[in-house]
């Protein structure tokens, strides 16, 4: 039997299902990886008591992520939102021992609609212990901006210059997404030797919550499948950019990314991808 690869993501709960496990879940299954689940927090406002974020236990994380390697196993990992210091420790500690091949992290800080993601003083953790063990890590802007302790990243060059030295973080890959500039969409890949490119076109749409999700997702189950590294990048890319041209909103709120554009309009979206 040809059993499919298998992924983790240890992250957040999107109540909206847009992002964090959701968005990761919806992922897998498209891209046909066997999808298993770590959560670390529920994210969903309370309309009396305004609370949004809601973290689990250390002990429930251990005992999810335990039950799933010892049922399954897994051929990569992804991490997403992991909110405070003291989880960002025990998930370091979990995937130390685990011995999985990839582990793609993806620095969760605030969300778009400026959720705080990651408390202040989990910075430090997150580079000290996370980030040197990762496979590949995917700030966006703002995420690198403030791993860079502030630095303006304003044009594709700033990119390349923020992927090269967080790669002194220790993470194998860095990834900078630069969705957030102007003009179209490059992101900047560094592997220690050479920086890649890749362009999409801008998208004209606000429908794009849990677009950083659903690309690191992407990316983690194409490394789980064996991809190179920059396949899986430009193959992930092409997944999410055809999930954001095919973005919707059932309500007045930011809508979420399709997930299943890419099978239900058997398209996906061309990247241009260079290297220097
Ligand atoms: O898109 C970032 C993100 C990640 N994880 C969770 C989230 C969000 C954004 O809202 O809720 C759980």
């Amino acid at each position: 039997m040809n059993f499919p690869s298998r992924v983790i993501t240890i992250a957040g709960s999107a109540a909206g299902g847009s992002a964090g496990i959701q968005a990761d879940l919806k992922t897998f299954q498209e891209l046909d990886v066997y999808g298993m689940s770590v959560v670390t927090a529920i994210v969903g406002r309370h309309p009396e008591t305004d609370k949004n974020v809601h973290p689990q236990t250390l002990e429930a994380i251990e005992a999810q992520f335990v039950t799933a390697m010892k049922q399954v196993g897994a051929d990569g990992l992804k991490t997403g939102m992991l909110f405070s210091k003291e989880v960002i420790e025990t998930v370091a500690a979990l995937i130390r021992d685990a011995s999985i091949k990839n582990i793609t992290v993806d620095p969760v800080m605030i969300g778009k609609l400026d959720s705080k993601l990651l408390r202040d003083d989990a910075i430090d953790a997150l580079i000290n212990q996370l980030i040197p063990m990762a496979t590949i890590m995917t700030p966006n802007v703002p995420e690198a901006s403030l791993l860079l302790g502030g630095r303006d990243l304003t044009s594709v060059d700033d990119l390349k210059q923020a992927a090269i030295d967080l790669h002194d973080s220790g993470a194998a890959n860095v990834l900078v997404k630069g969705g957030r500039l102007k003009g179209p969409a490059i992101d900047v890949l560094y592997d220690g030797r050479t920086i890649w490119t890749f362009e999409a076109p801008r998208i004209d749409t606000v429908h794009t919550s849990g677009a950083g999700c659903t690309y690191s997702a992407a990316i983690a189950a194409y490394l789980a499948m064996d991809k190179p590294i920059a396949e899986a990048v430009r193959l992930a890319k092409s997944f999410v950019t055809t999930a954001i041209e095919h973005g919707f909103s059932y309500t007045d709120f930011v809508g979420p990314t399709y997930h299943a554009a890419m099978r239900k309009f058997n398209e996906a979206h061309e990247i241009k991808v260079s290297k220097e």
